[in-house]
């Protein structure tokens, strides 16, 4: 479960000292109240809190530079347009991508994964081709090749895991063949917390020529992501999940690649010109962002990015390392539980069930203790089918959690098991 493998080369900023209990300060929400309990907000793969930056960074956009970008020559409009590029050079550097040209804002990961599979997809597959996942995609990363599958009469194949959690590479490497046009594979799962050998699963897919997309939704938050180290294809993610706004996300792709594409939807902004016999399309990153984009929601990104920078990924990776740790013997040690996914290598998630216990039983019992946990398939029902199971339990943390809140937690499931004795 070392985290250390996945912390990454790019902390380059000279930070303050850990201090869990002034990072929460920077987060309002968590001084909530519920059910006459403190909050224990233990369901950050779902979506993250936002810090004070953020949601000031969104008021501010509001306040002070609100006017549509890229077509004003009235001054709001410039200053808007020049603070939706400058965020997108964060979200380059975040990455480090080579160019800003290769970042595309999204709604979030599922609109990124889509455009890609309606344009790169579309434009590559045929009749009896494939396309390579794992068994351990979100549906987000499962369905919108099934639909681009069925168009294309084209088939779905599905790498297998082991009963830990962890992508049997082999296997990975054998299904990888003269048919497979496309590669998508989660950095790291949403429903077991394994985080994926990337960096070899490209190398092998490249070694055939197969372009490979990366569903990063539940890495960019707790893993330095170098999308040029990992030679990732296309890499997309959520600003909800990493302590920014919901409604935006980003699309990495090669330049190579993504100039080659077609565009995913029409409209303006996405075209350099346009008559009723025929419409040319604009260059990057505009020929896929069509029509007004999240500029509310790129500033909130650009604030959560420049929060993360400000701690430290490897201190944020470190710290959630450290309660995952702790979690796993904390809660193995108790009678009745049984945790799903026990990969060595593993980011800040912990499924598990516990006796014959369902676990909305379980999620309501802990929601009146104020602990909220993600309780069901999370998205990834044949990761249930798996593990033949309906459903787990799914603690999540980030890095406001404390060893204290694992502790509510283990309380809390102390007295479920009460209730059911
Ligand atoms: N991929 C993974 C691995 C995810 O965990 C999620 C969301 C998505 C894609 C989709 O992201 P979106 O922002 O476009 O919705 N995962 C979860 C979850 O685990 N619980 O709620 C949402």
């Amino acid at each position: 479960m070392s985290a250390a493998a996945a912390v990454p080369i790019r902390a380059r900023a000279v930070q303050q000292p850990f201090d869990v209990e002034r990072i929460r300060g920077d987060f309002p929400i968590l001084h909530t109240r519920v059910h006459g309990h403190p909050l224990v907000y233990l369901d950050n793969a779902a979506t993250s809190q936002k810090p004070r930056s953020v949601i000031d960074a969104i008021v501010r956009y509001y306040e002070g530079e609100n006017a549509n970008i890229h077509r004003g020559v009235h001054y709001l409009s410039q200053v808007a347009t020049e603070e939706f590029e400058k965020a997108r050079e964060t979200v380059r550097g975040f990455v480090n991508a080579a160019q800003s040209s290769e970042i595309i804002f999204t709604r979030g990961t599922t609109e990124a994964i889509n455009l890609v599979a309606q344009t790169y997809g579309r434009a590559h597959l045929g009749a009896g081709d494939e396309v390579l996942i794992t068994a351990m995609e979100h549906h987000s990363n499962i369905v919108p090749w099934q639909m681009l599958c069925e168009g294309k009469g084209a088939k779905l194949r599905v790498a297998p895991i082991n009963d830990a959690g962890e992508l049997l590479l082999e296997e990975f490497d054998k299904l990888l063949g003269r048919r497979t046009k496309v590669v998508a594979v989660a950095h790291v799962s949403n429903a077991l917390g394994t985080i994926n050998p990337l960096k070899r699963m490209v190398a092998l897919a490249h070694a055939r020529g197969i372009p490979v997309v990366v569903d990063g939704a539940q890495a960019v938050p707790h893993l330095g992501v170098d999308v040029q180290d990992l030679d990732a294809d296309f890499y997309a993610f959520s600003g909800h999940k990493m302590y920014g706004p919901t409604g935006i996300g980003v699309l990495y792709g090669k330049h190579a690649l993504l100039d080659a594409m077609p565009p995913y939807q029409g409209g303006g902004d996405m075209i350099s010109s346009v008559t009723f016999e025929k419409t040319t399309y604009n260059k990057l990153p505009h020929k896929f962002e069509a029509g007004t984009p999240d500029m509310a929601g790129v500033a909130g990104l650009k604030a959560a990015i420049d929060y993360m920078n400000g701690i430290g990924i490897a201190k944020i990776a470190g710290h959630e390392h450290d309660l995952l740790e702790y979690a796993t013997e904390e809660l193995g040690a108790l009678p009745g539980v049984r945790l799903i996914g026990t990969a060595r290598e593993k980011a800040s998630v912990l499924s598990f069930v516990l006796d014959e216990v369902h676990p909305h039983d379980i999620g309501t019992i802990l929601d009146q203790q104020g602990i909220a946990v993600r309780t069901g398939h999370h998205c990834a029902q044949p990761v249930m089918e798996r593990f033949h199971i309906p459903a787990t339990v799914r603690a999540s943390f980030a890095v406001y959690n404390t060893k204290a809140e694992i502790d509510a937690l283990v309380r809390g499931i102390r007295k479920v098991r009460e209730v059911f004795a």
